[in-house]
């Protein structure tokens, strides 16, 4: 496995993480899934956000399907014992570990690309980003986490629409359902998502934490299970920097909310 199908950039306090097969569509086999997952770990470890991206004209076309094919097809025994399936693994390190991560769409984000989208906390599409699970059309289904998080993410009424039809929304209509948050025109999705993350990584590390861990978690609690997590973390020891930026906001230093309708200040 000698060549680099995964990227690894630490930009400051932000980690760059490309998908690096662009002549397979950034199809996802095994060895990227093993690179992936090595870079996500160094990315928890150096820096405060990561940025997901794909090389070349697309994201990813999802599973490797040849791959799947020659699994398909070996007469191989069952394995004797049992692990946690590598994808879950890998996308729960990104969606639930120790930091942000922003994902930059652009042309295919189908199947387990989709999948891999949906582990990221923010989701940003250029104008040819098409999404799309055409599981049912290859007699497979969602494996890498979409039954629980993309449909999460879009409702199970348009998931199943997408599998049973096969359609693919177009990155206005990702906008609409939720795929994605910000829309931006061709080419410059990575941009923005390194904009993004640099404001990220701006928030207390704890606060961030709170947000990509402790938030889901809430999803799956009943009410007052969830106030009672919530009262919990509220009330967990103030970090000296809790205070320091409250102080910062009392003294008039702290830098003011960008109102929507305001220019931009840089992040
Ligand atoms: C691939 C794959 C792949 C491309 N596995 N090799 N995913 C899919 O069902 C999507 C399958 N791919 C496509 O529909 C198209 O390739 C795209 C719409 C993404 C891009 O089209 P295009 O015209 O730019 O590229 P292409 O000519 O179709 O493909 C270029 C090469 O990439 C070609 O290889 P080559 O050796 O002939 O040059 C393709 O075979 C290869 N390629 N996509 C393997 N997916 C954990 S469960 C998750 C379940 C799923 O992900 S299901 C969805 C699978």
């Amino acid at each position: 496995m000698s060549q680099t199908l995964v990227t690894y950039e630490l930009d400051g306090a932000v980690a760059l993480i490309g998908l690096n097969r662009a002549d397979k569509r950034n199809a996802i086999n095994e060895d990227v899934i093993v690179q992936l997952r090595d870079a996500v770990m160094r990315a928890g470890d150096e820096a405060d956000v990561g940025v997901l991206f794909g090389h070349g004209g697309n994201f990813s076309a999802g599973l490797d399907l040849r791959e799947a094919l020659s699994r398909a097809t070996a007469q191989s025994a069952p394995p004797r014992k049992r692990r946690r399936h590598s994808w879950h693994e890998v996308f729960d390190i990104i969606a639930r570990g120790p930091i942000p991560f922003v994902a930059a769409l652009h042309g295919a984000v189908v199947g387990g690309g989709l999948e891999l989208a949906t582990a990221a906390h923010v989701r940003v599409g250029d104008a040819t980003a098409f999404f799309g699970l055409p599981e049912g059309q290859r007699g497979i289904f969602v494996g890498g986490g979409g039954t629980v998080r993309i449909q999460r993410v879009i409702g199970y009424s348009v998931m199943a629409d997408l599998m049973l039809t096969g359609r693919l929304l177009s990155a206005e209509e990702g906008l609409r359902e939720h795929v994605i948050t910000y829309l931006t025109p061709a080419g410059e999705a990575l941009a923005k998502a390194k904009e993004l993350a640099a404001k990220i990584a701006q928030n207390a590390p704890d606060t961030n934490w709170r947000i990509t861990n402790l938030l889901p978690r809430v999803n799956d609690l009943s009410h007052e299970d969830g106030l009672f997590l919530e009262y919990m973390s509220s009330n967990m020891a103030r970090s000296p920097e809790t205070a320091k930026r409250l102080q910062e906001f009392v003294d008039g230093t702290a830098k003011p909310l960008e109102r929507p309708d305001q220019p931009k200040t840089p992040a």
